[in-house]
Protein backbone atom coordinates (compact mmCIF):
# COMPACT_ATOMS: atom_id res chain seq x y z
CA UNK A 1 0.00 0.00 0.00
CA UNK A 2 1.29 3.40 -0.80
CA UNK A 3 -1.49 5.33 0.60
CA UNK A 4 0.76 7.44 2.81
CA UNK A 5 3.15 8.06 -0.41
CA UNK A 6 3.67 11.88 -1.13
CA UNK A 7 2.54 12.48 -4.56
CA UNK A 8 3.06 15.98 -4.95
CA UNK A 9 5.34 17.27 -7.39
CA UNK A 10 6.31 20.47 -5.35
CA UNK A 11 9.34 22.08 -7.91
CA UNK A 12 9.30 19.14 -10.39
CA UNK A 13 7.08 20.10 -13.52
CA UNK A 14 5.97 23.86 -12.50
CA UNK A 15 3.31 25.12 -10.24
CA UNK A 16 -0.42 25.15 -11.48
CA UNK A 17 -1.25 28.05 -9.52
CA UNK A 18 0.50 30.65 -7.33
CA UNK A 19 -0.06 28.48 -4.06
CA UNK A 20 -0.51 24.97 -5.13
CA UNK A 21 2.24 22.66 -6.48
CA UNK A 22 1.27 20.07 -9.05
CA UNK A 23 0.52 16.52 -9.14
CA UNK A 24 3.02 14.01 -10.26
CA UNK A 25 0.07 12.48 -12.18
CA UNK A 26 2.11 10.11 -13.74
CA UNK A 27 2.89 8.60 -10.36
CA UNK A 28 -0.56 8.81 -9.24
CA UNK A 29 -1.76 6.89 -12.38
CA UNK A 30 0.51 3.67 -11.25
CA UNK A 31 -1.81 3.41 -8.28
CA UNK A 32 -5.00 2.85 -10.20
CA UNK A 33 -4.77 -0.65 -11.81
CA UNK A 34 -7.64 -0.21 -13.93
CA UNK A 35 -5.74 2.86 -15.78
CA UNK A 36 -3.35 0.86 -17.09
CA UNK A 37 -5.82 -1.48 -19.82
CA UNK A 38 -6.14 -1.11 -23.62
CA UNK A 39 -10.42 -0.70 -24.68
CA UNK A 40 -10.51 -1.72 -28.45
CA UNK A 41 -6.66 -1.23 -28.83
CA UNK A 42 -6.36 1.86 -27.70
CA UNK A 43 -5.06 3.24 -24.28
CA UNK A 44 -8.40 4.38 -21.84
CA UNK A 45 -9.05 7.38 -21.45
CA UNK A 46 -11.19 7.47 -18.18
CA UNK A 47 -13.40 10.17 -18.26
CA UNK A 48 -16.66 9.31 -17.05
CA UNK A 49 -15.74 10.30 -13.38
CA UNK A 50 -18.56 12.05 -12.20
CA UNK A 51 -20.56 8.81 -12.64
CA UNK A 52 -17.90 6.90 -10.72
CA UNK A 53 -14.50 7.29 -9.94
CA UNK A 54 -11.87 4.13 -10.27
CA UNK A 55 -10.37 3.10 -7.02
CA UNK A 56 -6.72 3.03 -6.00
CA UNK A 57 -4.71 0.19 -4.62
CA UNK A 58 -4.73 1.43 -1.51
CA UNK A 59 -8.59 1.53 -1.54
CA UNK A 60 -8.73 -2.89 -3.08
CA UNK A 61 -6.23 -3.72 -0.37
CA UNK A 62 -8.10 -2.36 2.06
CA UNK A 63 -11.16 -4.20 1.37
CA UNK A 64 -8.80 -7.01 0.63
CA UNK A 65 -7.74 -7.26 4.00
CA UNK A 66 -10.73 -6.28 6.10
CA UNK A 67 -12.61 -9.60 4.43
CA UNK A 68 -9.10 -11.56 4.51
CA UNK A 69 -8.80 -10.68 8.20
CA UNK A 70 -10.95 -8.94 9.85
CA UNK A 71 -14.80 -9.56 8.19
CA UNK A 72 -16.96 -9.61 11.63
CA UNK A 73 -20.25 -7.52 12.54
CA UNK A 74 -20.16 -4.30 14.30
CA UNK A 75 -21.02 -3.16 17.74
CA UNK A 76 -22.35 -6.98 18.03
CA UNK A 77 -19.80 -9.32 19.50
CA UNK A 78 -16.90 -9.38 21.77
CA UNK A 79 -14.94 -11.40 20.02
CA UNK A 80 -12.10 -10.18 18.67
CA UNK A 81 -13.14 -10.09 14.47
CA UNK A 82 -16.29 -7.89 15.85
CA UNK A 83 -13.96 -5.82 17.80
CA UNK A 84 -11.64 -5.21 14.89
CA UNK A 85 -14.51 -4.77 12.50
CA UNK A 86 -15.67 -2.15 15.14
CA UNK A 87 -12.94 -0.18 15.72
CA UNK A 88 -12.30 0.15 11.76
CA UNK A 89 -16.05 1.12 11.12
CA UNK A 90 -15.91 4.00 13.96
CA UNK A 91 -12.36 4.87 12.74
CA UNK A 92 -13.23 5.80 9.29
CA UNK A 93 -16.56 8.28 11.21
CA UNK A 94 -13.46 9.85 12.72
CA UNK A 95 -11.84 10.21 9.38
CA UNK A 96 -15.36 11.50 7.82
CA UNK A 97 -15.36 13.90 10.68
CA UNK A 98 -12.06 14.97 9.57
CA UNK A 99 -12.43 15.07 6.35
CA UNK A 100 -15.71 17.47 6.14
CA UNK A 101 -14.47 19.33 9.62
CA UNK A 102 -17.72 17.94 11.75
CA UNK A 103 -18.13 18.91 15.23
CA UNK A 104 -18.76 15.41 16.42
CA UNK A 105 -18.89 11.96 15.36
CA UNK A 106 -22.32 11.63 16.39
CA UNK A 107 -23.26 13.79 13.37
CA UNK A 108 -22.18 11.81 10.56
CA UNK A 109 -24.78 8.62 9.72
CA UNK A 110 -23.34 5.79 7.21
CA UNK A 111 -26.13 5.59 4.29
CA UNK A 112 -25.65 3.62 1.08
CA UNK A 113 -25.20 7.12 -0.89
CA UNK A 114 -25.84 10.49 -1.70
CA UNK A 115 -29.68 8.72 -2.89
CA UNK A 116 -30.19 7.10 0.38
CA UNK A 117 -28.95 10.14 2.64
CA UNK A 118 -31.31 12.81 0.62
CA UNK A 119 -34.39 10.00 0.83
CA UNK A 120 -33.18 10.23 4.47
CA UNK A 121 -33.82 13.73 5.44
CA UNK A 122 -36.61 13.81 3.51
CA UNK A 123 -38.56 11.73 4.70
CA UNK A 124 -37.12 12.17 8.89
CA UNK A 125 -36.74 16.01 8.52
CA UNK A 126 -39.88 15.89 7.05
CA UNK A 127 -42.00 13.74 8.99
CA UNK A 128 -41.51 16.04 12.39
CA UNK A 129 -40.94 19.87 10.51
CA UNK A 130 -42.77 19.70 7.43
CA UNK A 131 -46.97 19.73 6.79
CA UNK A 132 -49.63 20.78 4.86
CA UNK A 133 -49.42 24.26 3.37
CA UNK A 134 -45.34 24.63 3.69
CA UNK A 135 -42.90 24.67 0.89
CA UNK A 136 -39.54 23.25 -0.13
CA UNK A 137 -37.54 24.88 -2.06
CA UNK A 138 -35.14 23.50 -4.68
CA UNK A 139 -33.01 24.67 -7.90
CA UNK A 140 -33.70 24.21 -11.74
CA UNK A 141 -30.22 21.95 -11.71
CA UNK A 142 -30.52 19.55 -9.40
CA UNK A 143 -30.03 15.54 -10.54
CA UNK A 144 -33.02 13.60 -9.68
CA UNK A 145 -31.65 12.55 -6.12
CA UNK A 146 -32.28 15.83 -5.04
CA UNK A 147 -36.02 16.49 -6.69
CA UNK A 148 -37.51 13.21 -6.27
CA UNK A 149 -37.37 12.66 -2.82
CA UNK A 150 -39.30 16.00 -2.20
CA UNK A 151 -41.75 15.63 -4.54
CA UNK A 152 -42.43 12.05 -2.68
CA UNK A 153 -42.22 13.95 0.85
CA UNK A 154 -44.49 16.96 -0.63
CA UNK A 155 -47.16 15.24 -2.29
CA UNK A 156 -47.64 13.00 0.93
CA UNK A 157 -47.25 16.19 3.53
CA UNK A 158 -49.34 18.33 1.11
CA UNK A 159 -46.59 20.63 0.65
CA UNK A 160 -45.28 22.71 -1.98
CA UNK A 161 -42.06 21.97 -4.46
CA UNK A 162 -40.56 25.70 -5.43
CA UNK A 163 -38.14 25.73 -8.03
CA UNK A 164 -35.21 28.38 -8.03
CA UNK A 165 -34.54 29.43 -11.40
CA UNK A 166 -31.26 29.04 -13.48
CA UNK A 167 -29.96 31.15 -16.31
CA UNK A 168 -28.36 30.20 -19.26
CA UNK A 169 -24.70 30.07 -17.80
CA UNK A 170 -26.56 27.26 -15.63
CA UNK A 171 -25.99 29.50 -12.39
CA UNK A 172 -28.61 30.46 -10.05
CA UNK A 173 -28.99 33.94 -9.91
CA UNK A 174 -29.11 35.24 -6.33
CA UNK A 175 -32.48 37.61 -6.18
CA UNK A 176 -34.86 35.48 -7.91
CA UNK A 177 -33.36 32.83 -5.59
CA UNK A 178 -33.83 34.97 -2.32
CA UNK A 179 -37.69 36.13 -3.42
CA UNK A 180 -38.53 32.30 -2.90
CA UNK A 181 -37.59 32.27 0.40
CA UNK A 182 -40.76 32.61 2.14
CA UNK A 183 -41.99 32.25 5.75
CA UNK A 184 -43.75 29.10 4.32
CA UNK A 185 -40.35 27.59 3.34
CA UNK A 186 -39.25 24.87 5.92
CA UNK A 187 -36.06 23.52 4.03
CA UNK A 188 -33.79 24.57 1.15
CA UNK A 189 -32.01 22.07 -0.76
CA UNK A 190 -29.29 22.34 -3.25
CA UNK A 191 -26.25 21.06 -4.97
CA UNK A 192 -22.79 22.14 -4.35
CA UNK A 193 -21.94 21.16 -7.92
CA UNK A 194 -23.33 20.28 -10.69
CA UNK A 195 -23.11 16.88 -12.60
CA UNK A 196 -24.33 18.36 -15.61
CA UNK A 197 -22.69 21.45 -15.63
CA UNK A 198 -19.84 21.84 -13.26
CA UNK A 199 -21.58 24.75 -11.78
CA UNK A 200 -20.04 25.21 -8.41
CA UNK A 201 -23.10 27.01 -6.50
CA UNK A 202 -22.01 29.78 -4.08
CA UNK A 203 -23.44 27.36 -1.20
CA UNK A 204 -22.02 29.80 1.86
CA UNK A 205 -23.69 32.93 0.35
CA UNK A 206 -27.15 30.76 0.03
CA UNK A 207 -26.89 28.96 3.35
CA UNK A 208 -26.24 33.27 4.82
CA UNK A 209 -29.36 33.73 2.66
CA UNK A 210 -31.49 30.80 3.48
CA UNK A 211 -29.98 31.36 7.23
CA UNK A 212 -31.35 34.94 7.48
CA UNK A 213 -35.03 33.56 7.09
CA UNK A 214 -34.30 30.82 9.51
CA UNK A 215 -34.85 28.10 6.96
CA UNK A 216 -32.58 24.64 7.59
CA UNK A 217 -29.81 24.00 4.75
CA UNK A 218 -29.18 20.65 2.97
CA UNK A 219 -26.41 20.76 0.54
CA UNK A 220 -25.70 17.60 -1.92
CA UNK A 221 -22.25 17.07 -2.18
CA UNK A 222 -21.99 13.78 -4.30
CA UNK A 223 -19.95 15.98 -7.15
CA UNK A 224 -18.03 18.75 -4.71
CA UNK A 225 -16.41 16.04 -2.05
CA UNK A 226 -13.94 14.55 -4.68
CA UNK A 227 -12.95 18.05 -5.70
CA UNK A 228 -13.40 20.96 -3.07
CA UNK A 229 -12.18 20.87 0.47
CA UNK A 230 -15.36 20.83 2.33
CA UNK A 231 -15.97 22.50 6.23
CA UNK A 232 -18.99 21.86 7.11
CA UNK A 233 -19.01 24.46 10.33
CA UNK A 234 -17.50 26.72 8.37
CA UNK A 235 -20.45 26.62 6.10
CA UNK A 236 -23.08 26.03 8.70
CA UNK A 237 -25.41 23.91 6.74
CA UNK A 238 -28.17 21.72 8.50
CA UNK A 239 -27.48 18.93 6.41
CA UNK A 240 -24.78 17.32 4.36
CA UNK A 241 -24.49 14.50 1.90
CA UNK A 242 -21.92 12.85 -0.57
CA UNK A 243 -20.93 9.36 -2.03
CA UNK A 244 -18.06 7.36 -1.33
CA UNK A 245 -17.78 6.02 -5.29
CA UNK A 246 -17.18 9.05 -6.34
CA UNK A 247 -14.14 9.94 -4.41
CA UNK A 248 -12.14 6.94 -4.98
CA UNK A 249 -13.91 4.87 -2.82
CA UNK A 250 -16.17 1.66 -3.08
CA UNK A 251 -20.21 1.57 -4.09
CA UNK A 252 -22.42 1.33 -1.88
CA UNK A 253 -21.51 4.13 0.85
CA UNK A 254 -22.06 7.39 1.76
CA UNK A 255 -22.39 10.06 4.30
CA UNK A 256 -25.29 12.14 6.02
CA UNK A 257 -23.57 14.90 8.30
CA UNK A 258 -26.80 17.02 10.23
CA UNK A 259 -26.24 18.95 13.34
CA UNK A 260 -26.39 16.97 16.51
CA UNK A 261 -29.68 18.93 17.40
CA UNK A 262 -31.80 18.23 14.54
CA UNK A 263 -30.82 14.55 14.44
CA UNK A 264 -31.42 14.14 18.03
CA UNK A 265 -35.30 15.73 16.94
CA UNK A 266 -35.98 13.78 14.49
CA UNK A 267 -37.51 10.03 14.09
CA UNK A 268 -35.45 7.05 12.73
CA UNK A 269 -35.59 6.25 9.23
CA UNK A 270 -35.55 2.82 9.19
CA UNK A 271 -36.30 0.28 12.25
CA UNK A 272 -34.42 -2.85 13.05
CA UNK A 273 -31.07 -3.76 15.10
CA UNK A 274 -28.57 -1.70 15.98
CA UNK A 275 -30.91 1.38 15.77
CA UNK A 276 -32.93 0.84 19.40
CA UNK A 277 -31.42 1.10 23.31
CA UNK A 278 -34.33 -1.57 23.67
CA UNK A 279 -37.29 -3.51 22.44
CA UNK A 280 -40.54 -4.28 24.20
CA UNK A 281 -43.94 -5.18 22.44
CA UNK A 282 -44.91 -2.07 23.69
CA UNK A 283 -42.37 0.33 23.59
CA UNK A 284 -39.10 0.68 21.66
CA UNK A 285 -36.24 3.07 22.67
CA UNK A 286 -34.30 4.39 20.19
CA UNK A 287 -30.38 4.21 20.03
CA UNK A 288 -28.56 7.49 20.71
CA UNK A 289 -26.95 9.07 17.52
CA UNK A 290 -25.67 8.24 14.89
CA UNK A 291 -26.95 4.57 15.39
CA UNK A 292 -30.32 5.90 15.32
CA UNK A 293 -29.86 5.96 11.82
CA UNK A 294 -28.07 2.72 11.05
CA UNK A 295 -30.63 0.53 11.14
CA UNK A 296 -29.45 -2.52 10.52
CA UNK A 297 -25.74 -4.73 9.46
CA UNK A 298 -24.37 -1.65 7.71
CA UNK A 299 -21.69 -1.68 4.41
CA UNK A 300 -19.27 -2.34 6.93
CA UNK A 301 -16.68 -2.84 3.72
CA UNK A 302 -17.69 -0.22 2.54
CA UNK A 303 -17.63 2.05 5.44
CA UNK A 304 -13.20 0.55 5.70
CA UNK A 305 -12.44 1.79 1.76
CA UNK A 306 -14.20 4.70 2.43
CA UNK A 307 -11.50 5.10 5.25
CA UNK A 308 -8.85 4.19 2.64
CA UNK A 309 -9.93 6.47 0.00
CA UNK A 310 -10.40 9.16 2.48
CA UNK A 311 -6.74 8.08 3.60
CA UNK A 312 -5.41 8.52 -0.29
CA UNK A 313 -7.00 11.74 -0.79
CA UNK A 314 -5.34 13.20 1.96
CA UNK A 315 -2.24 11.61 0.79
CA UNK A 316 -2.54 13.74 -2.03
CA UNK A 317 -3.92 17.01 -0.83
CA UNK A 318 -7.87 17.94 -1.91
CA UNK A 319 -6.27 21.97 -2.95
CA UNK A 320 -3.58 20.32 -4.64
CA UNK A 321 -6.72 17.63 -7.18
CA UNK A 322 -8.84 20.57 -7.36
CA UNK A 323 -5.90 23.16 -8.99
CA UNK A 324 -4.79 20.32 -11.67
CA UNK A 325 -8.69 19.50 -11.88
CA UNK A 326 -9.19 23.05 -12.44
CA UNK A 327 -6.07 23.32 -15.25
CA UNK A 328 -7.97 20.20 -17.07
CA UNK A 329 -11.46 21.84 -17.18
CA UNK A 330 -10.17 25.49 -18.96
CA UNK A 331 -7.62 23.36 -21.59
CA UNK A 332 -10.69 21.27 -21.95
CA UNK A 333 -13.05 23.95 -22.76
CA UNK A 334 -10.15 26.23 -24.97
CA UNK A 335 -10.19 22.93 -26.98
CA UNK A 336 -13.20 22.33 -27.36
CA UNK A 337 -14.38 25.49 -28.38
CA UNK A 338 -11.79 25.57 -30.80
CA UNK A 339 -14.09 22.56 -32.61
CA UNK A 340 -16.36 23.88 -35.11
CA UNK A 341 -19.91 22.79 -34.14
CA UNK A 342 -18.84 22.38 -30.50
CA UNK A 343 -21.66 24.34 -28.05
CA UNK A 344 -20.59 24.11 -24.00
CA UNK A 345 -23.81 23.39 -22.05
CA UNK A 346 -22.64 24.98 -18.74
CA UNK A 347 -20.60 28.31 -18.71
CA UNK A 348 -20.78 29.41 -15.08
CA UNK A 349 -18.03 31.60 -13.87
CA UNK A 350 -17.05 28.48 -11.13
CA UNK A 351 -16.89 24.82 -12.58
CA UNK A 352 -15.73 21.80 -11.20
CA UNK A 353 -15.45 18.39 -11.89
CA UNK A 354 -17.06 17.99 -15.79
CA UNK A 355 -17.61 19.48 -19.09
CA UNK A 356 -20.66 19.05 -20.88
CA UNK A 357 -21.10 19.49 -24.29
CA UNK A 358 -23.37 18.74 -28.04
CA UNK A 359 -21.85 18.34 -31.34
CA UNK A 360 -23.80 19.89 -34.10
CA UNK A 361 -27.24 17.46 -34.32
CA UNK A 362 -25.05 14.19 -33.59
CA UNK A 363 -26.94 12.39 -30.96
CA UNK A 364 -24.54 12.56 -27.66
CA UNK A 365 -24.92 8.64 -27.75
CA UNK A 366 -23.62 8.19 -30.99
CA UNK A 367 -20.82 10.63 -30.01
CA UNK A 368 -20.45 8.16 -26.71
CA UNK A 369 -19.96 5.17 -28.73
CA UNK A 370 -17.34 6.67 -31.33
CA UNK A 371 -15.75 7.81 -28.30
CA UNK A 372 -15.50 4.15 -26.87
CA UNK A 373 -14.34 2.85 -29.83
CA UNK A 374 -11.14 5.67 -29.82
CA UNK A 375 -10.95 3.95 -25.88
CA UNK A 376 -12.67 6.97 -24.51
CA UNK A 377 -15.27 6.68 -21.86
CA UNK A 378 -17.34 9.71 -21.19
CA UNK A 379 -20.98 9.42 -20.06
CA UNK A 380 -23.59 10.47 -22.43
CA UNK A 381 -27.28 10.70 -21.77
CA UNK A 382 -29.55 13.38 -18.96
CA UNK A 383 -27.17 12.64 -16.28
CA UNK A 384 -30.51 12.05 -14.57
CA UNK A 385 -31.19 15.64 -14.69
CA UNK A 386 -34.00 16.11 -16.94
CA UNK A 387 -35.21 19.50 -16.25
CA UNK A 388 -31.52 20.67 -16.83
CA UNK A 389 -31.79 19.19 -20.53
CA UNK A 390 -35.05 20.70 -20.76
CA UNK A 391 -34.15 24.05 -19.50
CA UNK A 392 -31.42 24.18 -22.40
CA UNK A 393 -34.15 22.43 -25.20
CA UNK A 394 -31.71 19.33 -25.93
CA UNK A 395 -32.72 15.42 -25.17
CA UNK A 396 -28.97 14.59 -23.45
CA UNK A 397 -25.35 15.60 -23.55
CA UNK A 398 -21.78 14.30 -23.51
CA UNK A 399 -20.14 14.64 -20.49
CA UNK A 400 -15.99 14.44 -19.83
CA UNK A 401 -15.59 14.37 -16.07
CA UNK A 402 -12.04 14.26 -14.25
CA UNK A 403 -10.10 13.23 -11.87
CA UNK A 404 -6.94 13.52 -10.14
CA UNK A 405 -5.36 11.26 -12.59
CA UNK A 406 -6.19 12.69 -15.33
CA UNK A 407 -4.44 14.78 -17.84
CA UNK A 408 -4.04 17.30 -20.72
CA UNK A 409 -2.94 14.46 -22.67
CA UNK A 410 -6.38 12.72 -22.36
CA UNK A 411 -8.37 15.64 -23.16
CA UNK A 412 -6.04 16.02 -26.95
CA UNK A 413 -7.22 12.12 -27.35
CA UNK A 414 -10.63 13.53 -26.28
CA UNK A 415 -10.54 16.44 -29.35
CA UNK A 416 -8.64 13.80 -31.60
CA UNK A 417 -12.00 11.45 -31.40
CA UNK A 418 -14.52 13.86 -31.35
CA UNK A 419 -13.19 15.09 -34.93
CA UNK A 420 -13.46 11.13 -36.02
CA UNK A 421 -16.91 11.40 -34.63
CA UNK A 422 -17.19 14.48 -37.32
CA UNK A 423 -15.85 12.64 -39.97
CA UNK A 424 -18.11 9.48 -39.70
CA UNK A 425 -21.19 11.99 -39.48
CA UNK A 426 -20.15 14.87 -41.28
N1 LIG B 1 -24.55 11.34 -10.36
C1 LIG B 1 -23.59 11.06 -12.58
O1 LIG B 1 -23.15 10.38 -13.52
P1 LIG B 1 -25.50 8.24 -5.84
O2 LIG B 1 -25.92 7.56 -7.13
O3 LIG B 1 -26.52 8.05 -4.76
O4 LIG B 1 -24.11 7.94 -5.42
O5 LIG B 1 -25.45 9.81 -6.19
C2 LIG B 1 -26.59 10.46 -6.70
C3 LIG B 1 -26.23 11.84 -7.11
C4 LIG B 1 -26.74 12.91 -6.38
N2 LIG B 1 -26.39 14.17 -6.65
C5 LIG B 1 -25.54 14.47 -7.66
C6 LIG B 1 -25.17 15.88 -7.91
C7 LIG B 1 -25.01 13.43 -8.45
O6 LIG B 1 -24.16 13.73 -9.43
C8 LIG B 1 -25.38 12.09 -8.18
C9 LIG B 1 -24.88 10.97 -9.05
C10 LIG B 1 -23.98 10.38 -11.29
O7 LIG B 1 -23.71 12.28 -12.66
C11 LIG B 1 -24.86 9.20 -11.54
S1 LIG B 1 -26.45 9.68 -12.15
Amino acid sequence: MNSQVNHKAAGAGGRSNADTPALDVERIRKDFPVLNQQIHGKPLVYLDNAATSQKPQAVIDALTHYYAFDNSNVHRGVHTLSMRATDAYENTREKVRQFINAQDQSELIFVRGTTEGINLVAQSFGQAYIHSGDEVLITAMEHHSNIVPWQILCEDRGATLNVAPMNEAGEIPLDSFEKLLTDRTKIFSVVHVSNALGTVNPVAKMIQMAHNRGIPVLIDGAQAAPHIEIDVQALDCEFYVFSSHKMYGPTGIGVVYGKHELLDAMPPYQGGGDMIASVTFEKTIYNTLPHKFEAGTPNVAGVVGLGAAIDYIGSIGLPEIGAHEHNLIEYAEEKLLAVDGVQLIGTARNKAGCVSFVLEDIHPHDVGTILDQEGIAVRTGHHCTQPVMDFFGIPATSRASFGMYNTKAEIDALIDAIHKVKEVFG
